[in-house]
């Protein structure tokens, strides 16, 4: 979808990069070790799944879907996390996730987009299915109020099958057990040794598909079956960016509205309470392992 018409006010007047996101979420942890990557400042609005905070009026009228995560650049709303990556490639194409030839540009977005299609058959349902389930159980009147405010089709289906007093069975596990192992094994034959999945540099399709692997690993998939894609995931968990953009996230925090960054781009701007629209306290971080200081409105 990429930038969509905002129908909530409010979201227009922030300035800079705003993310709505969650920790364990691997198509929030995509956007953040993109933005990580390129080293951009950045203001986190954490929506809690597990307290069903994207289940509101107020974020459904931010995400149609009332998925996470969603991007505000500058008072844009942008949905869909393999189009909000192609999106901050865009608008900021210094340093470089795409590569240069065409041919490896058509085959990095096919890349991209597999790993969107994959998401609800394949990843979202074995995760739901083996653990989030489990965690996100609705209450009747929580699983009727979703009812009321999500319009899409595949959702609706989707979240059906663990609604109150429901449960995925085995032949969705069994399903989304072989489009993974499928999508993996070409992974495997793609990475082998030391390379990438495409050309021979770490591009947006990398980043797309190593943070799915940790929701795998959560959710308890026999990764093991798979060296190269293991051996390929360690060199990129292995990179700075991820420890701020994926570890630092694993364990939720308790404060709803951050600005992230390093030291130097926090200082670059303009004020660290201006991008602020909720009233929240603001905390500043630019370490992965936490709040540096904390600045009242
Ligand atoms: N296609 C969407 C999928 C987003 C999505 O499903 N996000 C999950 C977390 S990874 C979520 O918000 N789940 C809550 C729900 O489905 O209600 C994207 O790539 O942004």
């Amino acid at each position: 979808m990429g930038v969509i018409e905002s129908t909530n006010q409010s979201v227009e007047s922030l300035e800079g990069l705003h993310l709505y996101h969650t920790g364990r979420s691997n198509c929030s942890a995509r956007v953040r070790l993109l933005i990580e990557e390129k080293g951009l400042p950045w203001v986190s609005h954490y929506i809690d799944l597990y307290t069903k905070e994207n289940i509101s009026e107020e974020y459904f009228s931010i995400n149609p879907k009332g998925v996470v995560p969603t991007l505000v650049h500058d008072g844009r709303v942008i949905v869909e996390s393999n189009d909000i990556l192609l999106y901050l490639e865009d608008a900021y194409p210094v340093p470089r996730f795409t590569p240069h030839s065409a041919p490896e540009c058509e085959a990095m977005r096919t890349w991209l987009q597999r790993s969107g299609d994959i998401h609800i058959p394949g990843i979202k349902t074995f995760a739901y299915a083996q653990l989030n389930a489990a965690l996100v159980q609705k209450t009747p009147a929580e699983a009727a109020l979703y009812r009321k405010l999500q319009k899409d089709q595949d959702l609706l289906a989707f979240h059906a099958k663990h609604d109150p007093g429901k449960s995925f069975g085995k032949d969705d596990v069994h399903r989304a057990s072989a489009l993974l192992r499928s999508a993996l094994a070409e992974i495997g034959t793609r990475v082998t040794q030391d390379g990438w999945l495409v050309g021979s540099s770490y591009s947006l399709a990398d980043i797309s598909w190593a943070t799915t692997i940790t929701t795998l690993q959560r959710a308890g998939f026999p990764l093991g079956e798979f060296p190269h894609v293991v051996n390929w995931y360690a060199r990129i968990s292995k990179r700075p960016a991820w420890e701020r953009a994926v570890v630092h996230w694993l364990g939720a925090p308790k404060e709803r509205v951050m600005q992230m960054g390093t030291p130097e781009t926090i200082a670059a701007r303009e004020s660290p309470t201006h991008a602020t629209s909720t009233g929240s306290e603001v905390f500043v971080a630019g370490e992965p392992s936490g709040v540096l200081a904390r600045v009242s409105r």
